[in-house]
């Protein structure tokens, strides 16, 4: 692979990145989990931004090429660089939900994100949900004709952009070999030594952001202790949270929350040495995910909004001995195919509850029967097969 940077100054960074794209258009686009920001400025940076990566890839792409744009924080590359090269294959692929309109139409700048996004000859979204929306974002912020899963573009040069949904996947056998490596093996039964070696281990791995659902998991955990349901001795919660966009003022605020939570919690029910909830805000190296994903008994994804989540996914696919229970939000993309998972509302604390008291007491054979199922979705759609569907649609509608 050659990589092409495009620099990015402090103020980029400040305005473009942590502000533009993490700090509008990323709680904007997960329902307003929190309330996004909106400055003019911001605005600017996300234009001038966005330009330079399209000029950096009209200098480098050959005639004819196919470009492959990824992601929110460049959804007007592909208008800009149509205008730039009409003659390039351009798709975009959206890693995150597109929310409903009555959300999208508060961005004061939405009919110039929808026009940049239609310089595209084919647009993914991860659920069929977000298709729907972006469709109907087409004709209420641009006043444009939607045919089925087209959009039509009239005036000279008139155009029929398609939009689809493509759930995003894995590289399910990479994750496999790492699972079945010894050491990685080896590796899983410390992780469980570590903890305690208790009978039941939950296991929750997100970056710390706030449409995890990381408290609402903790708030779960904690009542189960509370009113007896869960021995601590016998079950421990591993929360592995990656630090995530430290300098955005919602993430500290959230880690802030969650350590009082992980504190309040462990201080009420630990023993001398033996915490329930064992909390890692690292990063860590691919094998040591793996070995995080056997040692538990339970994978606990409980995000409030989310693109896909490739979590359940890679939790699924190190999974061969048919052993670990999917607990998984219905809420995020994932939840669409993997339906033998236990779906839950994480606001229906209650309904979590349960859940995961159902997962603890599962008998074996169900356990099996439901991550036999969940393992055929998985491996039917890795990523090659997401990234070859993709492009061969883009073929086919340039
Ligand atoms: C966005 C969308 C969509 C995490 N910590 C470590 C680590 N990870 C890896 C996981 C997984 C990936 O990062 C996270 O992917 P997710 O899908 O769970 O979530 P986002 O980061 O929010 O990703 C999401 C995705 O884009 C793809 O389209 O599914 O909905 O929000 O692969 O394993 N990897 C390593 N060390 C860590 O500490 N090596």
């Amino acid at each position: 692979m050659t990589l092409i940077a495009v620099g990015l100054s402090r103020r980029d960074i400040a305005e473009y990145y942590e502000g533009f794209c993490n700090a509008t258009i990323w709680p904007l686009y997960h329902d307003v989990i929190v309330a996004p920001e909106f400055h003019r400025r911001w605005w600017d940076a996300y234009v001038s931004v966005n330009r330079r990566f399209a000029e950096a890839a009209a200098a480098a792409a050959s005639r004819a090429a196919t470009v492959w744009v990824h992601d929110y924080q460049l959804q007007l590359v592909p208008g800009i660089l149509r205008g730039l090269r009409p003659d390039l294959r351009i798709g975009f692929f959206n890693h995150i939900p597109f929310p409903g309109y009555e959300i999208f139409a508060q961005l004061p700048r939405r009919r110039q994100i929808v026009e940049g996004l239609l310089g595209a000859g084919l647009l993914g979204f991860q659920r069929r949900s977000d298709t729907t929306n972006f469709l109907r974002a087409c004709r209420r912020a641009a006043g444009l004709t939607t045919r089925g899963n087209d959009v039509l573009v009239e005036g000279a040069g008139e155009r029929t952009i398609r939009t689809e949904a493509f759930p995003i996947s894995i590289d399910v056998d990479a994750m496999d070999e790492l699972a079945t490596r010894d050491d990685v093996q080896a590796r899983a039964k410390e992780i469980r030594a570590a903890v305690g070696d208790p009978p039941t281990v939950l296991l929750g791995v997100d970056r710390l952001d706030y449409t995890k659902g990381i408290l609402h998991r903790l708030k779960a955990f904690e009542e189960l202790l509370a009113d007896g349901s869960v021995d601590s001795d016998k079950v421990r919660m591993v929360v592995v949270a990656t630090p995530s966009r430290e300098r955005v003022e919602q993430y500290q605020l959230l880690r802030e929350e969650v350590e009082a939570t992980v504190g309040r919690i462990n201080g009420e029910y630990a023993t001398l040495g033996q915490p329930p909830v064992h909390y890692l805000h690292h990063s860590y190296p691919k094998d040591e995910m793996a070995a995080l994903f056997l040692s538990a008994d339970v994978l606990l994804v409980t995000s409030l909004r989310d693109g896909m989540n490739l979590v359940a996914k890679e939790y699924v696919a190190t999974h061969r001995d048919e052993r670990g229970v999917l607990v998984l939000s219905e809420f995020a993309g994932a939840a669409d195919e993997l339906t033998s998972a236990l779906l839950i509302n994480p606001h229906d604390i209650e309904g979590l509850k349960r859940a995961i008291m159902a997962a603890i007491q599962m008998p074996p054979a169900e356990v099996r029967r439901r991550m036999r199922a969940l393992r055929r979705r998985v491996r039917e759609n890795d990523v090659t097969a997401w990234a070859d569907r993709f492009l061969s649609r883009l073929r086919a509608a340039s």
